[in-house]
């Protein structure tokens, strides 16, 4: 494996990352900053030895097909890679790696925002205030639902999942979850975390549900139609995770028809198109895609693609590979 290997970022890094890059790997980033198309991402494949992109490039079997011979690592610069074609890359035998673990405290905050700003209405009411129309406190006024007591409904005890229980918990949310994997009794213990075997049974019971599962085609849109029509119309729902895992549509239309409380959604179906109709909704708080967007988080996301690529280039496993089997 070479010493020094050619690296191609598809958009730019924090500072203190790309100075790193430089100094150890032959390392280019996108100048511009504005996603790769389709033909750019193809050129950029042919060119490297390791291949870093963001969740803003899909890269599919046709993309992988344009790779060079040399191309032998996928060093995805984020935790969810379900942009990349996993299978076409092993068969071309190619490594894919991501970077968990240093975004899910800033996940699970953002969650936490939207977990207090949706019912209680702090995007309405900030708007309020800004617009000049706020006539003064009432007894009345813009009233929304408490937290403290409710029951929040976790999909996907992994590690943001957990880490947003843990914060919901000290809100007086009672936890509920479903997963692919039930958590072992002594962590159910500490989070206070009732699991359900059934889905259903989970969307029956939560007053707030929130989606902390990976996008894979087991959950894309797995909360279907059918789905949303368990949940009642005092129930809000927040996705931090990928708006694939809802029907965008059915969501909508159980909005405007009041059939659910309300949404707070970082993730769309189509990024970074948003629904209008979902714009003209005053039940919603939409942020764009801010998950893991602080400084800490990004900084760390880049030294762990480059622990990667070290690990990788000094002929090891490396840390983060994603597993074989893993979707
Ligand atoms: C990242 C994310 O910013 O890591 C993820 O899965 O969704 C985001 O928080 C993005 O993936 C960067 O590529």
């Amino acid at each position: 494996r070479p010493s020094r290997p050619r690296v191609v970022v598809t958009r730019r890094l924090p500072d203190a990352v790309e100075a790193r890059m430089e100094e150890l790997f032959d390392a280019a980033f996108n100048a511009d900053d504005t996603p790769f198309d389709r033909d750019a991402l193809k050129r950029a494949v042919g060119d490297c030895d390791v291949f870093v992109p963001t969740v803003t490039d899909t890269i599919d079997a046709d993309i992988i097909a344009a790779a060079g011979d040399r191309l032998k690592l996928i060093a995805n610069y984020g935790a969810g890679y379900d942009h990349i074609d996993l299978a076409a890359a092993r068969a071309r035998g190619i490594v894919v790696t991501n970077t968990p673990g240093v975004l899910t405290d800033d996940t699970a905050d953002m969650t936490m925002a939207l977990i207090l700003s949706v019912p209680r209405r702090l995007a309405e009411g900030e708007k309020l205030v800004r617009s000049g129309g706020w006539r003064g406190w009432a007894p009345t006024g813009m009233l929304g639902h408490r937290i403290g007591g409710k029951k929040l409904g976790i999909i996907g005890m992994g590690r943001i999942g957990q880490a947003v229980a843990a914060r919901a918990r000290a809100f007086g949310l009672t936890i509920h979850y479903h997963g692919r994997h039930r958590i072992p009794d002594t962590l159910e213990a500490q989070l206070g975390a009732t699991w359900h075997e059934n889905l259903d049974d989970l969307l029956r019971c939560a007053d707030i549900l929130s989606i902390h599962t990976p996008h894979t085609a087991e959950t894309e849109q797995l909360l279907d139609a059918r789905r949303i029509a368990l949940l009642g119309p005092q129930v809000y729902v927040i996705n931090t995770a990928r708006g694939e895992i809802i029907d965008e549509n059915a969501l909508i239309d159980a909005l405007e028809e009041r059939r659910i409380a309300g949404a707070g959604l970082d993730v769309y179906a189509n990024e970074p198109n948003v629904d209008p109709r979902l714009l003209k909704l005053s039940n919603v708080v939409l942020l764009p895609h801010l998950g893991s967007a602080t400084f800490e988080g990004r900084e760390a996301m880049g030294h762990k693609v480059i622990a990667n690529i070290r690990t990788w280039a000094d002929g090891h496993r490396p840390p983060d590979q994603v597993l074989e089997g893993w979707i």
